[in-house]
């Protein structure tokens, strides 16, 4: 083997290495069941309204969730007037059949770092054709001794009044982990429930390398490629 094909495995194998260090960072999934693909029933048949329930798998209910109706629906649910599912074949529904709107609350926990920039992005939508403003908030706040601390973290929402039609739109927004652990809380802020659910999928958390950090790998990326071009010089 030359001094060139050498220099040039070592570069491989550094890129390699940062880019292992980015994909890692960017795909390490902290939501268990984000996208309520773990209940089987397509009919149904898991619904809570009971707080601090943990029907669903990794989710719980929040205890100021009234009568809001938390359900697990699949592809044309209800008679088909529910979409696909923007993620898998199962979601979330809020405020499912005609009970209270504009008070469900369902959440995860997740270990952090604090200091740590964080992106959580899901998915909202509506199904059935009833009328009025339905919508899906996200929050993100610290949680200590089993409680959340503090104001929000950060948040988004989304949220459509167009009646008569079924829509999807992904939302994502960013938090600084301030503990050791975080929980998302999912709030139903619907204004009607007859005839129409929020509706909610493909929810994600993942912690985003801090820009001093990436820029120190996109350093150490150039500082490899200078000392293959040296090399290769030294070689020629
Ligand atoms: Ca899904
Ligand atoms: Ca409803």
């Amino acid at each position: 083997m030359n001094t060139f094909s050498s220099a040039f495995r070592r570069f491989l194998i550094t890129s390699g290495a940062i880019a292992a260090l980015f994909s890692s960072s960017a795909s390490a999934q902290l939501i268990l069941n984000g996208s309520f693909e773990s209940q089987t029933d397509a009919t149904f048949a898991t619904a809570t309204t009971t707080p601090s329930s943990s029907v669903f798998s990794n989710w719980f209910i929040a205890t100021s969730s009234g009568t809001s109706l938390f359900q697990i629906a699949s592809t044309n649910a209800d008679s088909g007037l529910f979409p696909n599912a923007i993620d898998g074949s199962l979601y979330m529904t809020m405020n499912g059949g005609q009970t209270t709107a504009g008070v469900g609350r369902i959440y995860q926990d997740f270990a952090t770092t604090a200091g740590q920039f964080y992106e959580v992005s899901f998915t909202a939508g509506r199904g059935s054709p009833g009328a009025g403003l339905i919508g899906v908030q996200g929050d993100v706040f610290n949680v200590v001794d089993g409680s959340t601390s503090g104001g929000s973290l950060g948040t988004a929402s989304s949220s459509s009044s167009t009646s008569g039609s079924t829509f999807y739109v992904e939302t994502t927004f960013g938090f600084t982990a301030t503990g050791t652990t975080s929980r998302l809380i999912f709030r139903d802020i619907s204004a009607v429930t007859n005839s129409v659910d929020a509706l909610l999928d493909d929810v994600r958390v993942s912690a985003v390398p801090e820009p001093a950090s990436s820029a120190a790998l996109a350093g150490a990326a150039l500082l490899g490629l200078a000392t293959l071009r040296r090399q290769r010089r030294a070689a020629a």
